[in-house]
């Protein structure tokens, strides 16, 4: 798959497609569903933080040539290297629009400031069931890892805010991400897709079916010399 860098750096974001055959996703799967006890009696929402650092079976998605080659190609062929920080989910459903970076007030902190580097770090999500078996799918902001106005940072956090109110209540309620007068794009995928983006990007889980699991591995990829983490 060619990546079209003009639209990467425009949007922070690129579903590079399937990077994983039908028998490497059922591995995977399984073993998130095992190591996470996830079964018919026990269907809450999971997560780990170290499930896909300790699981040598994890060990070939880290290294996979498709998004090795991607992300090399996002940063000009300069040596990257893979950040010990990972995530394995369970159906997280939808929640607030947030950045996963460290400063994630627009515009304030090391990582707005490119006026010396490029900020060059990348959240790595492999999704392991489809929109069509779960309604999985991510929800992004193209170009919130650039620019954000006044009116957008406003409803961010007013949306948030309500999200975070409702589940106060209703845990297993799932807002829409409404987001009025505001680019929005949600991202359907397949099983096996990777989705690679800015850590800076707006985003958020879209709402998930309760018919069918939602399973992904998420990771991190830094360009070198890029000392913001
Ligand atoms: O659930 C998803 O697809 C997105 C999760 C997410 O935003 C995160 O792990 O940072
Ligand atoms: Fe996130």
């Amino acid at each position: 798959m060619k990546i079209n860098l003009d639209l990467f750096k425009k949007n922070g974001y690129v579903n590079i497609g399937n990077v994983l055959n039908h028998d490497e996703i059922k591995t995977l799967k399984n073993e998130i569903l095992n190591n996470l006890n996830y079964n018919i009696n026990n269907k809450n929402y999971r997560f780990s933080k170290n499930l896909v650092l300790e699981n040598q079976k994890f060990f070939s998605l880290l290294v996979n040539s498709k998004i090795i080659s991607s992300i090399k190609f996002l940063c000009n062929n300069k040596i990257i290297f893979f950040t010990p920080h990972t995530d394995a989910h369970i159906n997280l459903r939808a929640g607030k629009i947030h950045r996963d970076n460290r400063d994630r007030v627009f515009g304030i902190g090391d990582d707005w400031n490119e006026s010396k580097q490029n900020y060059n770090v990348f959240r790595i999500a492999i999704y392991l069931t489809s929109y069509q078996e779960s309604k999985t799918s991510l929800t992004v902001f193209p170009g919130t890892h650039k620019k954000e106005t006044t009116y957008q940072n406003i409803w961010f956090r007013f949306f948030n805010k309500v999200v975070r109110n409702t589940h106060k209540f209703f845990p297993l309620i799932q807002i829409n991400q409404y987001a009025p007068f505001i680019k929005k794009k949600i991202l359907k995928v397949n099983a096996g897709d990777c989705i690679i983006f800015d850590k800076r990007l707006r985003h958020a889980g879209g709402k998930i079916s309760n018919h069918a699991d939602k399973i992904a591995i998420f990771f991190h990829m830094v360009k070198l010399k890029t000392c913001i983490l």
